[in-house]
């Protein structure tokens, strides 16, 4: 049985794993709106909010959160901007485990993720709970690059990348889907690459709440 390692091989599954519209790049170049912040350790936590079970809220000093159990995730990366990164190894807390520490009240159906500076991003719950979703401390090996979302981002491989935030400082819990930051200004609040559901005009029936 084949390893799968020729290159006539790789070249068949990257074809079948790159979504419509979308163009290989190797390289990882930072994209974001706004300024890189400044990670400064005894001002920085992060929290889990909004309807968690007990309804109170969750938080973690930096200390506090490197000692949550992490895994290593590999995963495509694809930017709306019609590129997308393969095989990219991220490291940090799994969605799941959080989510096992820091439960959601039963009515939860959407969570919001937000970074320094109020970018936000939504997402349904249950995409959220993905097993690839990872909140990174780590890409390739190394700490990410403050550019890149030093000291802590989201990732979520299975849509489009501004829903990875960076930078991440919290999570709501959230009863009812809310825009974030780029659904509210013309980009999809679905955001499935597969789908190539990029902006808001694109949007049907049922896959949001009005722009
Ligand atoms: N806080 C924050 N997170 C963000 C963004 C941003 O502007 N601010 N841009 C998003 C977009 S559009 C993309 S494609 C990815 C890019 O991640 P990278 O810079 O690590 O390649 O970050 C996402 N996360
Ligand atoms: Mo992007």
């Amino acid at each position: 049985m084949s390893d799968g390692t020729g290159d006539g091989d790789r070249e068949d599954t990257r074809a079948v794993r790159l979504p419509p519209g979308q163009a290989l790049r190797s390289e990882h170049r930072a994209l974001h709106y706004g300024p890189v912040p400044t990670f400064r350790e005894h001002r920085w936590d992060f929290r889990v909010m909004g309807v968690t079970e007990t309804l109170g809220s969750h938080r973690w000093t930096w200390e506090e959160f490197g000692r949550l159990p992490t895994t290593d995730s590999v995963s495509d990366f694809h930017c709306v901007m019609r590129f997308s990164v393969p095989d990219v190894r991220w490291r940090g807390v799994r969605a799941v485990d959080l989510v096992r520490v820091a439960p959601p009240g039963p009515e939860v159906t959407h969570v919001m993720a937000w970074g320094e500076y109020g970018y936000s991003a939504n997402l349904p719950l249950e995409t959220f709970l993905d097993e690839d979703v990872v909140l990174a401390t780590h890409r390739g090996g190394e700490p990410l690059a403050p550019e890149h979302g030093f000291p802590l981002r989201l990732v979520v491989p299975r849509l489009y990348g501004w829903k990875s935030v960076k930078w991440l400082r919290a999570v709501e819990y959230m009863t009812a889907d809310r825009r974030g930051f780029w659904e509210e200004r013309g980009y999809h609040n679905r955001a499935d690459p597969w789908r190539e559901q990029r902006f808001s005009y694109q949007e049907e029936p049922g896959h949001g709440p009005p722009p």
